[in-house]
């Protein structure tokens, strides 16, 4: 109840901070993205995990209007670095799929122009622990993302239900693999990586892996043939004027 009040005025106060963190590509042996992350501070809370209250957000619709501020906030920032960014280059924006509806990809679309941003350099993040990834009208609403140019990265790979007919049914283009199976070197999950990795292979679809925390981790996973890798390892989630440094070096 607590965490419901406080973040009823928390966009309006301005509460709300951005977070980057970046995502490698180990081929190359540079930077391909990063991760946007909500950051919270609440003067009588402290500082407030997303994952502790963006579920409460969720349940309460509050979310809708903490995401427009974050779809918002990360495109003004892009617009900011358009000029750094190649067309490779994609910064990732988590939603809820509470926050989509029929409009969405027309809002999205409005926005992008409006901040000068390239459809090619965002992508937006959904997580399959969510049973509305079931609904029927998100397949529609998702092609219509899909068609601004705007790619989708399904987040937490193998952790929801319906992986699978979630992968095939829905136009994802990347899969991000849940921490959960590279921060744990056991038979299974190293089973899990490779199966993933060909899995989208087969389907045509990128694999981001998460979590990524020791060298052990990294080479590994770069030996398995992992390309894109996200994790403390590589870099911890970064200040927006942090990430900026990394973007234009020596400058
Ligand atoms: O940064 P952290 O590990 O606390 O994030 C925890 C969870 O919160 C992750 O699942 C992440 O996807 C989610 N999250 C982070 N930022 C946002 C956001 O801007 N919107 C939504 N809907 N979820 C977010
Ligand atoms: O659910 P989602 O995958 O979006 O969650 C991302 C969260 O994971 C962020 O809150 C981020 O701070 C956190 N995170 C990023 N890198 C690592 C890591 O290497 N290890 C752990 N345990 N968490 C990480
Ligand atoms: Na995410
Ligand atoms: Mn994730």
């Amino acid at each position: 109840v607590h965490i419901r009040q406080r973040l009823s005025r928390a966009v309006e106060l301005n509460k709300f901070t951005l977070a980057y963190q970046p995502i490698y590509d180990v081929c190359e042996n540079r930077i391909r993205g990063a991760e946007a992350l909500l950051r919270w501070h609440d003067e009588e809370l402290g500082q407030v995990a997303p994952s502790e209250f963006v579920p409460v957000a969720e349940e309460t619709g509050q979310i809708v209007n903490i995401g427009k501020w974050v779809l918002k906030q990360a495109l003004k920032q892009v617009s900011q670095w358009q000029e750094k960014l190649d067309h490779t280059f994609t910064i990732s924006i988590n939603i809820s799929p509470i926050q989509l509806h029929a409009g969405f990809s027309n809002d999205l679309s409005q926005m992008l122009k409006k901040y000068g941003v390239s459809a090619a350099n965002i992508a937006l993040e959904l997580t399959e622990s969510c049973n509305v990834l079931n609904n029927q009208d998100l397949r529609y609403w998702l092609e219509d993302i899909a068609k601004l140019g705007v790619k989708l990265y399904l987040d937490d790979f193998g952790t929801g239900y319906s992986s699978l007919s979630v992968l095939h049914n829905l136009p994802f283009h990347v899969v991000k693999l849940d921490k959960s199976f590279t921060g744990t070197d056991s038979e299974s999950n190293r089973t899990i990586i490779a199966a993933t990795l060909a899995l989208a292979k087969a389907l045509n679809m990128a694999v981001i892996a998460e979590g990524v925390e020791t060298e052990n981790q990294y080479t590994s996973l770069q030996s398995q043939g992992y390309r894109y890798l996200q994790g403390y390892y590589l870099s911890r989630p970064l200040r927006q004027e942090c990430f900026s440094a990394l973007l234009s070096p020596g400058a």
